[in-house]
């Protein structure tokens, strides 16, 4: 038995084994080719992230958000191009996600080119070739998309039972049903034949099921996800507790799919920014302990998205194996916060949790949401593992790879069955 008995051999295997590691992307917004405008990709969309939109408006005390939105995609860039990344440095882990993309797409001298000359490059590019080389580089085995029936533009898509690449998984997507049940989702139903009514009279509790149901089914979806507020309560006497209580979590267990919660946005606190607008708040994790409690039949993905609600989280898990953390999310997916939430979760969970998933709205984005990530979850898997080696247990690179097969993929596929 070959162990690895020094820090050198360690950091060689684990840079080996990181680079190697075939990962599955369990969040994202990216969409395969039969969902046309859906699927962003290229220089433009990438300096269009709404992540960079916020950070222009910053160093832009003067420009109206009615002027921005009313110019077209391509001068928005133009203006971030120019504000975020020749005027200042693009030191925001956001600008320096761009550069990485471009370096690894193999672009030179990037201060040498204009958006003129990195817009010809891509130009070149087409896309089915495109999303090969961009989950080369990123090494991605599988992503997972964002699918939600209640997007029109989507869910005529679905509606023609499209042929999706394989490395495109899906997700159903259900906020409105929750967040916005009176306003958006109950005339939605009503006007896709479900007979469903504001005030659940009559037959609307099952019309519900049968809505989650045919969409579990249509898309194949490997698990349930919704986006909920820091305030979330439960249970709670309100339509959101009555669809969770009675439709989510009878409906999710029927079809054995987790139900994945996103707890902590506070939606367009500044709605000039639209999508990016959202702000974070903390939340109280006693609906959630009342949720794994009570429904060990359920399985719950979770990834909150406030930094003090990180560690609580980890106890919670520790407290409920039919909860998996995931990710770290949006506004902690920085080095120094991914950094201290992959500690003190291998030192609370071991290898028991899902590190990263990278939020990408745009294609190119696995590239450097992975690259970045991986460097970080690298140096505290050392760490660990060089505490383990000085402890006196030593592994071998079979180990190695085994719980790095684990933490990029394996620990999902198990948790979902
Ligand atoms: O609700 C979500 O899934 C969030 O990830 C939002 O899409 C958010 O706008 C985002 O892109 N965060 O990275
Ligand atoms: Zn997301």
């Amino acid at each position: 038995m070959q162990y690895i008995e020094s820090g050198a051999d360690l950091q060689q295997h684990l840079n080996r084994l990181t680079n190697e590691v075939k990962i599955i992307d369990i969040h994202t917004h990216i969409y395969d080719t039969p969902f046309n405008e859906l699927l962003l990709w290229g220089i433009d969309e990438l300096i269009n992230y709404h992540y960079l939109i916020a950070e222009l408006f910053r160093k832009s005390p003067h420009l109206s958000p009615e002027t921005f939105w009313a110019m077209s995609k391509s001068t928005q860039a133009e203006m971030i191009w120019e504000t975020l990344f020749l005027n200042h440095s693009p030191l925001s882990e956001a600008c320096r996600g761009v550069i990485t993309v471009l370096s690894q797409l193999g672009l030179q001298d990037l201060r040498t080119k204009s958006l003129d000359d990195i817009r010809a490059f891509f130009a070149q590019k087409n896309v089915a070739d495109y999303i090969n080389e961009v989950f080369r580089l990123a090494n991605i085995k599988t992503v997972v998309m964002t699918n939600d029936p209640f997007d029109e533009k989507e869910r005529r898509v679905w509606l023609q039972s499209p042929k999706i690449d394989a490395r495109f998984q899906t997700s159903l997507r259900i906020d409105p049903l929750l967040m916005q049940w009176e306003s958006v989702a109950c005339p939605q139903l009503q006007a896709w034949n479900y007979q469903v009514a504001a005030d659940f009279s009559g037959n609307t509790i099952n019309e519900i099921r049968r809505f989650l149901s045919e969409w579990l089914t249509r898309l194949n979806a490997l698990y349930l996800a919704v986006s909920l507020p820091p305030d979330f309560t439960f249970p709670e006497a309100s339509p959101r507790g009555k669809i969770i209580q009675e439709c989510i979590l009878p409906v999710c267990q029927k079809h054995h799919v987790p139900w994945a919660l996103m707890i902590g946005v506070k939606k367009l606190i500044n709605p000039d920014l639209k999508l990016a607008g959202d702000g974070v708040g903390k939340a109280d994790l006693t609906a959630l302990e009342t949720l794994v409690r009570r429904y060990p039949q359920n399985k719950f993905l979770v990834t909150l998205l406030s930094r003090e609600n990180q560690h609580e989280l980890c106890v919670l898990a520790r407290k409920f194996n039919n909860l998996l953390p995931f990710g770290c999310w949006w506004f902690l997916n920085n080095p120094s916060i991914i950094e201290e939430m992959t500690r003190e979760r291998l030192e609370l969970l071991g290898l028991g949790f899902i590190p990263q998933h990278s939020d990408a709205r745009v294609l190119d984005q696995l590239i450097y949401k992975w690259h970045h990530s991986k460097i970080i979850i690298k140096k505290i898997l050392f760490e660990k593992y060089a505490d383990l080696l000085s402890a006196g247990w030593p592994v071998t690179p079979d180990e190695l790879e085994r719980d790095l097969q684990n933490l990029f993929g394996g620990v999902f596929t198990d948790f979902i069955g």
